[in-house]
């Protein structure tokens, strides 16, 4: 991991990282697989005490291949749409457990997994309902911006003028034409205790953010960047590179929102250009000039609002500290 990544954030340092590998080695996931660096991650932050319920899509693919896995806790296939309401219905049923006696007073945490795909789509529902409740849990979204797992088609959080093989590009078409859904906002309106963005080239704000979010009573949302060298059409090689870009570019602000006071974790003072970003990746290679333009003035007018809701966030709590 390069210096900056140390530098920036302070915490966990590489060689304080857990040694025990919980999604271990031997999984299926094509090479330099940003999510599955991502859930390597998210494991050796939450640790063993942990019920997982992850959705079907890549993750799930790679990692249970009968009569394999690389899972070394407790886990659950579900199906696409569901991750959510399923664990909630562990949440409830070891709340039930515990109340009978009939569980140890040890916690065991609960931790939702799914792609964007099962996310922004067809698993918007179940987690909107499961944030609503008020579920002791966290949801990891494991967002590599299509449902990769079935061909690359386009997701709703799949970026603006990306080409995917239901958005593709040509002559009369630029590839996606909407923008990308922000489903960590569409969290932060639930009013949950906490919401993070991360991705694992940040590999220490990414653990502590998780760490956190787990000893976090009530419900928690991460969204993570999970760079796909497959269907962003970049060299497998390129993984951190080119999370690190989506972070310097602006494309991927870190951030957390802990009891909605807003914090940016990598300081946006001198955005790098997002060509440097998206050059990197076949996927935008037919993007002209001007479309490359539209997508610099979107995230800089994104950077704007993020930056303005972290004032005023952290504004209103002290004005209601005083009040
Ligand atoms: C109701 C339903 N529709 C479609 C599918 C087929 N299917 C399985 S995984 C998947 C895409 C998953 O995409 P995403 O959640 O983004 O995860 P990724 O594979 O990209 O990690 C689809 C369409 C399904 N399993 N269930
Ligand atoms: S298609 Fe992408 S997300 Fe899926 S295993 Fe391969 S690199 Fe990972």
């Amino acid at each position: 991991m390069m210096p900056a990544e140390e530098k920036a954030f302070k915490g966990l340092k590489a060689r304080e990282l857990p040694k025990e590998e919980l999604f271990t080695q031997g999984h299926r996931a094509c090479q330099g697989c940003g999510g599955a660096l991502a859930l390597r991650l998210v494991m050796k932050a939450v640790g063993n005490r942990v019920i997982v319920a992850n959705a079907t899509g890549c993750m799930e693919i790679i990692s249970s291949a009968f009569p394999q896995t690389a899972w070394e806790v407790p886990w659950i296939h579900v199906a696409f749409e569901n991750a959510a309401a399923v664990a909630s219905g562990i949440e409830s049923a070891l709340k039930a457990l515990m109340r009978k006696g009939r569980l140890k007073k040890e916690k065991i945490f609960v931790l939702a997994i799914a792609g964007d795909g099962g996310t922004a789509d067809i698993g918007l529902q179940a987690l909107s309902g499961a944030l609503e409740r008020g579920h002791d849990f966290v949801y990891v979204c494991i967002d590599n911006e299509a449902y990769m797992n079935t061909g690359i088609q386009r997701s709703s959080s799949t970026p603006f003028g990306a080409r995917t093989t239901t958005s593709p590009a040509g002559k009369k078409s630029i590839g996606q034409v909407t923008w990308k859904k922000n489903v960590a906002e569409i969290a932060m309106a639930h009013h949950i205790p906490y919401v993070a963005t991360v991705c694992p080239t940040y590999y220490q704000d990414m653990m502590n953010k998780v760490k956190k979010a787990i000893t976090t009573p009530g419900p928690a949302y991460i969204h993570c960047l999970a760079p796909c060298p497959t269907g962003w059409r970049c060299s497998p090689n390129l993984t951190i590179e080119v999370g690190r870009l989506a972070v310097e570019t602006g494309v991927f602000p870190l951030y957390e929102v802990t009891n909605g006071e807003c914090k940016i974790n990598y300081p946006h003072r001198r955005l790098k250009p997002v060509r440097e970003y998206l050059q990197l990746q076949g996927r935008f290679r037919h993007l002209t000039d001007k479309y490359i333009e539209i997508i610099q003035e979107r995230v800089k007018e994104e950077i704007a609002k993020l930056q303005a809701l972290e004032k005023f966030s952290s504004f209103y709590k002290n004005a209601l500290a005083n009040f």
